[in-house]
């Protein structure tokens, strides 16, 4: 048993998580800057507009990530520090950011892996309606182009959308995240349909305009549901409960995965949804479902299923400082019933735990927790490519301590430490760790 040569070891971060900045150089409000200035929405008050000032510490990072070792790093950009109103005139020095973050990467022989949206929206365009606008898959679509018309010299690795569940059903629905919205079913299907459209379109631009053959997936977060044993039984029972519908929410995964790969809307949620969907226009579904080359799936943790069908929840659990039970079989039978549905190579483009790290007497950040979470899930995603899964690469949510949306700085899920008083850096444990894991490509997770 051993990772494929050529396997993809990354670490994860995106641009509001990490970069600040939040006004320099022309950049725009997003809704994240916006929602931060409303007091009470994240913990204690905190806010993106230093983060880990990443924008001006680029280069140290990049050379922390080179001494990990890290063949990819998973960036995202910030749409509207590139088009400061979302569409139109183009911020030349935002847009510059990443061109020299780019190369800065590839001097270090680290490959970047570009998600064009990762919840930083635009404000200008919120005001204009936002998801809701029927002109918000083209706004969408005009910064795809600058984007990949600038970094497809180099960049090859794209994904559109990080998950669509979180960003329109926290976003939209629960308000817990930007913009806030507690909309009515109606609202979070048409926000869902735009951004659907919004990711062919954009997929469309990434073939189009590339200037190299281009790799691109979307990163939607795996909703894993795993079988209680390995009774052809009960997988089957697991794997019903991963693809279907069954509340008025789109917290799962066939609600955008099945159009974007398959063409198609689940048949349950359309049944269950019907009162409440948007006009789907001939020729959507086609423009949705644009061939993909690899399946980016966030997988954090899973449920156990019951032979009922019900979620199985242990007493006594062990969980991270997000409060989320570890699970580490939910990176087998992820990927697995992934592939098995959608036929894609699968990439984790997420996966990691947040833990209580401090600098310890000694000086150093010792995290154990993390070691072993991510020793064991690695070890469950060796065993699905064991049994014939198709999984290109790994990606360690995240490469550093950062903003965590609702949380703020509360909760620590990076491989490097961030001081956010002093910014100054400093590699975990676990950093060490990853970095012979690298070396030796998986070879010591038994
Ligand atoms: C997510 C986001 C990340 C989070 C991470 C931990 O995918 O939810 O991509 O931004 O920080 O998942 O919650």
């Amino acid at each position: 048993m051993t990772f494929p040569e050529n396997f993809t070891w990354g670490a994860a971060a995106s641009s509001y998580q990490i970069e600040g900045a939040k006004l320099d150089d022309g950049k725009g409000l997003s809704i994240w800057d916006t929602f931060c200035e409303q007091p009470e929405k994240i913990w204690e008050n905190n806010n993106g507009s230093t983060a880990c000032n990443h924008y001006h510490l680029f280069r140290d990072d990049v050379k922390l990530m080179a001494e990990i070792g890290l063949k990819a790093y998973r960036l995202s950009i910030s749409w509207p520090r590139v088009l400061p109103k979302g569409t139109g005139q183009i911020n030349p020095k935002g847009l510059d950011f990443y061109d020299k973050l780019v190369d800065e990467l590839l001097k270090n022989n680290i490959e970047p892996w570009v998600t064009l949206f990762h919840w930083d929206y635009p404000y200008e365009l919120f005001a204009r309606g936002g998801w809701l606008n029927p002109d918000s898959p083209d706004w969408f679509a005009e910064y795809a182009n600058v984007i990949v018309n600038k970094l497809s010299d180099r960049v090859k690795h794209w994904m559109t959308l990080n998950e669509p569940q979180v960003f329109i059903g926290m976003g939209h629905q629960k308000g817990l995240h930007a913009p806030g919205y507690k909309s009515g079913f109606r609202d979070i299907l048409l926000a869902a349909h735009h951004s659907l459209l919004a990711h062919g379109k954009a997929v469309q631009s990434i073939r189009a305009l590339s200037k190299q053959k281009s790799i691109v997936g979307a990163a939607p977060v795996g909703v894993v549901f795993m079988p209680q044993d390995n009774t052809a039984q009960n997988i089957e029972i697991a794997r019903k409960k991963m693809f279907s519908v069954e509340n008025f929410d789109v917290w799962n995964n066939c609600w955008f995965a099945d159009p974007m790969v398959l063409g198609e809307y689940p048949k349950d949620g359309l049944k269950m949804f019907e009162e409440f969907m948007p006009e789907i226009k001939t020729g959507d579904l086609k423009l949705i479902s644009q061939p993909l080359d690899f399946y980016g799936a966030n997988i954090y943790m899973g449920s156990y299923i019951d032979e009922s069908g019900k979620i199985e929840l242990d007493q006594g659990p062990a969980y991270t400082t997000m409060g989320w039970r570890i699970t580490p079989p939910a990176l087998y039978w992820g990927p697995r019933f992934l592939y098995e549905r959608y036929k894609l190579p699968v990439v984790v483009t997420e996966n990691g735990m947040a833990n209580c790290d401090w600098i310890h007497s000694d000086g150093k950040i010792h995290d154990p927790q993390r070691i072993d979470y991510v020793n064991v899930h690695l070890h469950q995603l060796k065993k699905a490519i064991a049994d014939g899964i198709p999984v290109t690469g790994y990606f360690l949510w995240s490469v550093m301590d950062n903003f965590e949306w609702e949380h703020g700085y509360k909760q620590r899920f990076g491989l490097i430490y961030v001081d956010y008083k002093t910014q100054k850096r400093y590699l975990k444990d676990s950093a060490y760790w990853y970095k012979k894991t690298i070396i030796e490509n998986g070879k010591s997770i038994l």
